[in-house]
């Protein structure tokens, strides 16, 4: 067990009060999530010692490698980051609960799986996008995961859009609505960080579920929170905050140590 700023890991019993209590009196929680929330929906993560990153390197899911390979993009991306069957586990359904209760103001995940809305959650920034659709670069014609599916399975090309005529090719892609590496996304605009910055400012207190907490610019966001204001991380890896100022830590599974503060707010 570690010690931190004011915090042992491993469910210690102070750190949870402390974490239950927080939530109890909150009314404007800002949530970061990452893949650890869904990975008890049987969904890899990236970092784990069984996370994605275990098959492959961090490259093929580059802007690079999907110019390069789109096909073999599309394989990898469907094969690992398309979960149409996955369901929601307990902490998504809490959180959107919390949300019904007036406590989670806002969620913003790095997930692309949809989880948090299909658990009822209704205020959600997808700063990663999401692997539902994909867009054509050039006309901006909208084309669902399924659809691209069976244009995989019928079409050589299926990656180009026939709709449209583009000057350059490569423009006529059809690119899942995912952020991958050396891309921007929606929310990584300057109204988009605003935004979430605000939100950051105006937050009770920040949870953070199942993230490493290692890309940027999500990872940043923390450090936007009002000066006092705590950071409560559940999440079984380490992250660069642990030891950070009003930091309270939980190395422990999500769905386990969120049921138990919500049977401590509900008994
Ligand atoms: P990551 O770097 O793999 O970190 C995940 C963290 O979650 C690790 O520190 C784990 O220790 C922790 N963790 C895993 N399972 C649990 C659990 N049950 N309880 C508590 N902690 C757990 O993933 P990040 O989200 O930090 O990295 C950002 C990437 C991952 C984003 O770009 C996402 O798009 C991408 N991603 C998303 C999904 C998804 O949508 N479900 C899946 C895989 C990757």
């Amino acid at each position: 067990m570690k010690k931190k700023s004011g915090v042992i890991s491993n469910m210690s019993a102070n750190t949870m009060d402390t974490c239950t209590n927080l939530i109890r009196n909150a009314k404007k929680i800002v949530v970061l999530t990452g893949a650890g929330i869904s990975t008890e929906s049987g969904i890899k993560d990236f970092r784990s010692k069984t996370g994605i990153y275990s098959l492959a390197p961090e490259y093929i899911l580059s802007l690079d490698y999907f110019y390069q390979h789109p096909k073999e993009f599309y394989q990898f991306a469907i094969e690992n980051l398309y979960h149409p069957e996955a369901v929601p586990n307990k902490g998504h359904e809490i959180l959107a609960k919390w949300e019904q209760e007036g406590k989670v103001a806002t969620i913003i995940t790095q997930n692309i799986d949809g989880l948090h809305q299909r658990a009822g959650s209704k205020n959600v920034i997808e700063f990663h996008g999401t692997m539902k659709t994909a867009t054509c670069l050039n006309c901006g014609k909208n084309y669902s995961t399924d659809e691209m599916l069976s244009r995989m399975e019928t079409m050589e090309d299926f990656y180009i859009c026939n709709n449209c005529i583009a000057n350059n090719k490569l423009e006529q892609y059809i690119k899942p609505d995912v952020v991958l590496f050396g891309d921007t996304g929606t929310w990584f605009s300057m109204a988009g960080i605003q935004t979430i910055l605000r939100y950051m400012q105006e937050a009770d207190f920040v949870l953070v579920l199942g993230t490493s907490l290692l890309v940027a610019p999500f990872s940043t966001f923390p450090q936007y929170r009002r000066q006092g204001v705590p950071l409560i991380i559940i999440n079984k890896g380490e992250t660069p905050y642990d030891f950070g100022q009003d930091t309270y830590v939980i190395h422990e599974s999500i769905g386990k140590t969120m049921e138990e503060i919500n049977n401590q707010l509900h008994p």
